[in-house]
């Protein structure tokens, strides 16, 4: 049997206690992993109060990732209706016969675990681990542990786990008073509240020209999953070797490719469906071609994001952000140096026909009107092979750099 701990709750946001509470019991129980699993707004809690299941769930990833034997869940997540935690083991069980479940909770919620609905049926599935926490130290946690096992005949234990007087609605509170989260949450957790705008706090956006590299990392490493985060220092860095071999070389130059490069995805983290809200919401116009592909959005909606959110003024970093999906016909130069980094980044694995990622990437450092070529010849081809729309700004954009090559090649 795989034994498996369920951390469940709002996570609203998730905090330090949170984490120690999963590590102490997964150390104490020797559990293989420990499942961060969110509910969805429960009915009594105020929903204004609560920031969506989207935010909840990036806030939880980012608070887990690269911590062994974490993983998060949306199996509640996913569910219609009312989630009764028995229900929910009851289906993880069905789900996963081979799992021994250890449902970890605080040990205040044993002070009203048997008013939750069918207590009876949760311990037929789990066994229930809980730790002390607020009034309830460990030697009373013991104490009710084996009151409620005797009383339901299942098994409730107690684990130890120093206690953290971190609570989310502390945390929410701290950030309506303008203080700082330290030490309660992880730091990519706090800069994403900030980011966001959540818990009321006006969404953070830098004060125009004073943007300095660090920070535009630090906020796209916690919006961005991050293999696009990767992918984003991908095409910074080779954005500024293009830039250098072709003769976009001035300091500031090179620092404008940096920072088209970083921030050329930055709208990446909505998902599709928000990327359509949001530009509804902010007055930027959708064609029916985006409306029915929205992958081509993030251009013009990263270039929004860079100017009001990045406070990035300079027109030719915003231009290069909103071509780099289509292209267009007769580019500037960093136009052209964003639209092909983004292709050819190192962290880019792609199989590409008619031209290798080989031959474009040696094409790009030496004739970069022939490289954006080759790209967008290989984009039509995988466009036409997926049967997908091609965006007319795509097509004027391939007719131009097309023409050029052949006037060239005479
Ligand atoms: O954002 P990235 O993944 O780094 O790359 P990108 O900005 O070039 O976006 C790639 C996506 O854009 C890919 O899913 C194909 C899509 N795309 C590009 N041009 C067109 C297009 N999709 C349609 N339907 N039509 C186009 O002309
Ligand atoms: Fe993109
Ligand atoms: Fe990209």
């Amino acid at each position: 049997m795989k034994k498996v701990g369920i951390l469940g709750g709002t996570f609203n946001p998730i905090h330090h206690a949170h984490l120690a509470m999963a590590q102490a019991a997964m150390e104490q129980y020797q559990l293989d992993k420990v499942l961060f699993m969110p509910s969805k707004n429960p009915p009594h809690k105020e929903k204004s109060e609560i920031a969506s299941d989207e935010h909840r769930t990036r806030m939880i990833q980012f608070a887990i990732e690269g911590i062994p034997g974490f993983s998060f869940s949306d199996f509640e997540l996913r569910r219609n209706g009312i989630t009764y935690t028995s229900d929910t083991l009851s289906l993880l069980k069905e789900k996963h016969p081979d799992w021994h479940i250890y449902f970890i909770i605080g040990g205040d919620s044993l002070l009203t675990f048997e008013q939750w609905h069918k207590p009876e049926k949760i311990l037929q599935y789990c066994t229930v681990l809980a730790a002390p926490r607020k009034k309830i130290k460990y030697s009373e946690t013991k104490k009710l542990c084996k009151k409620i096992s005797r009383k339901l005949s299942g098994n409730v234990l107690p684990f130890q786990m120093r206690q953290q007087r971190i609570s989310s609605m502390q945390i929410r509170k701290k950030i309506k008073m303008g203080e700082e989260l330290t030490g309660l949450c992880p730091e990519r957790v706090s800069c994403y509240i900030k980011l966001h705008g959540l818990y009321g706090i006006q969404p953070f956006s830098f004060p125009p020209d004073c943007i300095k590299k660090q920070d535009i990392n630090k906020c796209l490493s916690s919006t961005l999953k991050p293999g696009r985060y990767f992918h984003t220092l991908g095409v910074a860095d080779t954005a500024v070797l293009l830039a250098s071999c072709h003769g976009y070389s001035s300091e500031a130059e090179l620092r404008r490719a940096e920072t088209a490069g970083l921030l050329h995805d930055c709208a990446k983290y909505f998902t599709e469906q928000e990327q359509i809200s949001i530009c509804e919401k902010e007055g930027i116009d959708i064609s029916p071609v985006e409306k029915k592909n929205p992958a081509l959005l993030h251009g013009k909606l990263g270039a929004f994001f860079a100017k009001n959110r990045y406070g990035i003024q300079d027109s030719e970093i915003l231009s290069a952000i909103r071509y780099h999906t289509t292209g267009r016909p007769d580019m500037s130069v960093l136009e052209k140096i964003i639209y092909v980094a983004d292709y050819m980044e190192p962290n880019r694995h792609i199989d590409c026909t008619p031209y290798s990622l080989h031959e474009v990437r040696k094409t790009c450092f030496q004739d970069l009107d022939r490289g954006v070529f080759m790209i967008m010849e290989n984009t039509l081809h995988y466009l036409s092979q997926q049967n997908n729309v091609i965006d007319e700004m795509t097509a004027e954009a391939y007719e131009y750099y097309a023409k050029q090559q052949t006037e060239k090649g005479e």
